[in-house]
């Protein structure tokens, strides 16, 4: 292979970083969750300017972990776990409306979580589809069974017009750069309990703490 095939964008390797996302004891790194996001974004915007908005939000989000990562504070943020044990005992959380800390990681983080079940249904669904199937429609069912719920109508309308811009299968498939269909099918199989496991852990945190519905 060329080197210049090598440089080239994979999802294989986005899809890579979410086994390094759990520790030995099943806590989240946020350090390869946010990596993995942020490889994720890489490859919607390789889809086009009309996902522009989107990739935006999700960079925002991003960037904001990474600078509690980076701050002072960094030690507190290695996990999902320990962030949302010293957010809430420090009150660095708006709990029930937006107040002082309105970009707090645990705000922030839970975002992307729903985000993340977005794309195991949409993966799910990818995986199982066959050559005439629709991109589009994959994508809104899942949005719709998911992060739909949290969106405002204006977003959901938006969201509803930037899926009618996919690119159809077979070229959605090219971009991921995975390989061959049968390929692509097998890596999500392989990428899709991963990210179902990461998920999981995630919203059983939240739940524990009462905090699946952050303003
Ligand atoms: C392959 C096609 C990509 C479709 C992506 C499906 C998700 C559609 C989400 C539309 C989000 C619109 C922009 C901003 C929304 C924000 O209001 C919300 C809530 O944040 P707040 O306002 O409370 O701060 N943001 C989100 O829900 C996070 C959305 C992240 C989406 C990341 C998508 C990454 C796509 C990967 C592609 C493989």
């Amino acid at each position: 292979m060329a080197g210049s095939e090598d440089q080239k964008f994979s999802l294989l390797e986005v899809l890579n970083t979410f086994k390094l996302c759990l520790t030995d004891n099943k806590e989240v790194y946020i350090e390869h969750y946010v990596a993995g996001w942020r490889g994720l974004v890489k490859f919607l915007n390789s889809l086009g300017s009309v996902f522009g908005f989107i990739s935006k939000d999700a960079a925002t989000k991003i960037q904001i972990l990474i600078n509690y990562l980076n701050g002072e504070n960094g030690s507190h943020y290695v996990t999902a776990q320990s962030m949302v044990k010293y957010e809430l005992e420090n009150e660095l959380v708006d709990i029930t409306k937006r107040g002082s800390h309105p970009e707090s990681g645990c705000r922030t983080l839970l975002r992307l979580h729903r985000a993340l079940r977005w794309l195991e249904l949409f993966l799910e669904r990818l995986r199982t589809s066959t050559e005439d199937s629709k991109t589009s429609v994959m994508c809104a069912d899942a949005y719709n069974e998911s992060l739909a719920q949290h969106h405002p109508w204006v977003v959901r309308k938006a969201a509803g017009m930037a899926f009618c811009m996919l690119p159809g299968r077979p070229a959605f498939f090219e971009v991921m750069n995975v390989g061959s269909p049968e390929q692509v099918v097998a890596v999500l199989g392989e990428a899709l309990p991963l990210i179902s496991e990461v998920y999981q852990i995630t919203e059983a945190l939240y739940a524990q703490h009462n905090l699946l519905d952050l303003p």
